[in-house]
């Protein structure tokens, strides 16, 4: 195991419903660290940068006006094996498969309103890590 970063937004359905604090204290319980945070809207061009490999899928446009809808909350979260715990701890994307306690079981109501997203891979991470904290600090 390595330590590693990932990308986590809180999507506009669980910013809007009040559960960002409950989603991240899972987090934290899990032990893992945050390293940078910042409340804001997705833009259009920042969900095609996001959702670069969705683009032309039948649920793009219905990803990116949710995705546009209401503040997300993006951070970054540090941890050992931060990649694969993070995901674990979100549940399968559509929330009818996700285990039980996991965030999207809790707190998602749909495959496309499902609560959180997190980076799958170290590349993804890092590429997503610049899209919302390039100039930001990030804390070590
Ligand atoms: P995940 O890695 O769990 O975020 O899931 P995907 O990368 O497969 O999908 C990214 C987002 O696209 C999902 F969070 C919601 C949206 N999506 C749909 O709305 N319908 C689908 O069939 C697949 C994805």
């Amino acid at each position: 195991m390595a330590m590693e970063k990932t990308l986590v937004l809180v999507k506009p359905d669980a910013y809007q419903a009040g559960h960002t604090g409950d989603i991240i204290k899972i987090y934290e319980n899990a032990g893992l660290k945050i390293l940078a945070m910042r409340l804001m809207k997705m833009t259009k061009e920042v969900a095609a940068k996001h959702y670069v490999e969705h683009i032309g899928r039948p649920y793009y446009g219905e990803l990116e006006s949710f995705m546009t809808s209401a503040p997300i909350v993006a951070m970054v979260l540090a941890g050992e094996d931060a990649i694969a715990k993070v995901r674990e701890l979100n549940g399968k994307t559509d929330p009818k498969e996700a285990a039980e306690g996991t965030i999207r079981k809790l707190y998602a109501a749909s495959k496309g309103e499902n609560a959180v997203h997190a980076s799958d891979a170290p590349e993804s991470a890092a590429r997503e890590i610049a899209i919302f904290f390039n100039g930001t600090e990030i804390f070590e």
